[in-house]
Formats: structure tokens, sequence, C-alpha cells
């Protein structure tokens, strides 16, 4: 009787301290098996932004320490540092990492300008890659492996791998990278591209498919959604989007969400509230799609947020303010999640 009883109090012991465990944004997203989380810059190593991106984050990505012209300022040194101990602090806490970016047309290191044949670029990314993913191999979930393809009319950008080794250079990049690692996510990450009917959105969906179609190793494709309350947001023509992507077998992710307002509305209630309704309407498809499977945002202050030295005249971005307070957003999100 005695052991019984026993057993009876460790159980119920058990129970108390699981319900009281603090529910996050980060937990209960991971209980519905979407990863949530934001970009990273230095922020990582400060004890009180890890709290922070704790209750935030089952995924994390680096805003600028993973790009070329950080992580491989010359020809010979490789910079791992920030990269391992944010990797560190991740695994420690049980988060997982994303990629970005093997290939872009910004952030390169200025030898990369010296490349100016085709056999150069190709031998390039093939040393990018393979030291890449070996360094990291097993601690990325998802690659984004080439950044930002398309212009908004739908043509190839004029990138210098496009113009060194024709289109072709995407279907090499996303091949030996799945010959480096063929469990880690391999994706192409876009801005303008969640919306059925636009063209930069339609190029991509048909590459994408012609890719699958002809065997190319692809995962899945990022929607940076960086939007602004005043632009159109149509949430069914993201969803279209997603299901055609769903249709052949790719994933997505909501990679670089932020919805910035124009200054001379940051205090307007009724913009306010439209930024709320934009990101956990994003959310919520995220919920309810089942081939989109992650949403990060691009950043979460706006102390530090990207928005204002790009687009002049707007800011107010992410979904904690100035004073690294919890917008209200915060909280719509907090309970979309429920
Ligand atoms: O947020 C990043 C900013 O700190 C860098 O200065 C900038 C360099 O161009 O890149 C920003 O991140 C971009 C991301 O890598 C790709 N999508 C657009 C993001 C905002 O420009």
């Amino acid at each position: 009787m005695k052991k019984i009883l026993l057993a009876l109090s460790v159980l119920v012991l058990a129970f108390a301290l699981t319900s009281c465990e603090k529910e996050t944004i980060a937990s209960r997203a991971s209980k519905k098996g979407l990863d949530i989380g934001t970009a990273f810059g230095s922020d990582i190593f400060n004890p009180e932004d890890q709290e922070r991106i704790k209750e935030f984050s089952n995924i994390l990505v680096a805003e600028n320490f993973m790009k070329c012209a950080n992580l491989r300022p010359n020809a010979k040194f490789w910079n791992w540092s920030d990269i391992d101990h944010a990797i560190e602090f991740a695994q420690a806490n049980n988060i997982q990492m994303k990629f970005h970016t093997m290939f872009w047309h910004q952030q390169n290191s200025s030898f990369v300008s010296n490349i100016s044949t085709k056999e150069d670029a190709l031998a390039f990314m093939d040393d990018h890659i393979k030291t890449i993913m070996e360094h990291l191999k097993g601690k990325i979930k998802v690659y984004d492996v080439v950044n930002e393809m398309f212009e908004e009319d739908g043509s190839f950008r004029q990138s210098k791998w496009y113009n060194l080794i024709g289109e072709e250079y995407l279907a090499h990049a996303l091949t030996v990278a799945r010959s480096c690692d063929p469990d880690a996510k391999l994706y192409l990450n876009e801005y303008n591209n969640e919306c059925v009917g636009y063209p930069k959105a339609d190029a991509m969906f048909n590459f994408v498919k012609k890719l699958k179609e002809s065997g190319v190793p692809i995962d899945g494709i990022g929607m940076q959604l960086h939007l602004s309350t005043d632009l159109p947001f149509n949430p069914d023509a993201i969803r279209a989007n997603c299901r055609r992507y769903a249709d052949i077998g790719i994933e997505i992710s909501f990679s670089e969400v932020d919805v910035r307002l124009p200054a001379s509305k940051f205090n307007d209630e009724a913009e306010v509230k439209k930024q709320e309704e934009i990101y956990t309407t994003l959310l919520d498809i995220a919920l309810t799609e089942p081939n989109v499977k992650s949403f990060i945002v691009w950043g979460m202050y706006d102390r530090t947020n990207w928005v204002p030295a790009t687009f002049g005249g707007y800011g107010n971005a992410c979904i904690y303010d100035m004073e690294y307070n919890k917008k209200p957003v915060y909280n719509a999100l907090f309970e979309k999640l429920k």
C-alpha cells in the first residue's frame, strides 16, 4: 500500500511539474509541428536576448553571419567562430538551425569579384558548398542554397553565377549540396514570390516544377514576406501559391517575415491593427497549410531592424518595440498558437 501511495505521489508531482512549465510561442509551435523562430545577429550572445530567443524560437537563422562576406572574408580564411557559438547555444536549448545563404548576388567577399570564368565559378561554388556542409553536417536542418535568383518580371537575375554559368548554376548547386549532406533540406529563397499570379512568383513556381520533374534535388522554397501595411495583402493568393507547391511535393518556409509601417502611421491604431492582422493571418496559413514548415521573423526588435535603413520613412516592422517591450502582435501570435 505504501508503495502504491508513493508511486501515486510521484505521478502527481510529475504532472504538476509538467503543467507548471511555462508555455511559450516556441513550445506551442513545437506541439503543433511548426518551426518558428527569428533571424539573429550578435544578440544571440547576450543573455537577455537569449531568454527572448528561447521563448520565441525552435529554429534560428543567421541574419548575416553565414553570408559569404562574413563567413569567408578572404579566399583562405573561414570565420566559423560566430556560427559555431550560435549553434552551440541552439543545440543546448533544443533549437534547430537554418543556413542563410550559400549563394547570393549581395554580401560577397571582394575576392569573389575576381572570378571571371565559368570554370572558376563552378570551382568556387563546389568548394563553398563542400566546405560549409562538411563543417556543419548534422547541425543544419534547412539550407537556403541560393537566395533571390529572379527579377520582378520573372526573368533570371543577372547575378555573377547566372552570367558565368547560366541557368544551370541552380541545379548544379542543389545537386552538389545533396551529395554533401543527403539529410539536409535544400531550399531556394526569394522575395515577392508569395502570390499566385505575380510574374516573379509564377516564374519561380514553373522553374521549381521543372527542377522537380527533371529529378534535381530540391525540397522547398522560401517566401521572405517582407510586407508593408500600405501595400495590398492577399492571403488567398498566398494560400493558393502554397497549395500549388504542395501539389508538386515542395515545402515552404515563411522565411523572413516582417511587416513595416509608414512612419506617419506609427501611432495610428488602425494601421497597428492591420500589422497584427497580417502577422496572424500569415501564421494561420502556416498552421493550416501542411507543406508550410516554418514561420521565421527577420529579427525581433524594431531597435535593430534592417527596414528603416533600406526603406526610408518606414519602420516598426517587428514584434518587439524600440524599448524591447513585446507589442500586442506578439501576444496575438501566442494566442493564434493555442
Ligand atoms: O537584414 C540583413 C541586413 O542586416 C544586411 O545589411 C542586408 C545586406 O543586404 O541583408 C539583410 O538581409 C536580407 C536577407 O539576407 C535576404 N533578404 C532580404 C533581407 C533584407 O534586406
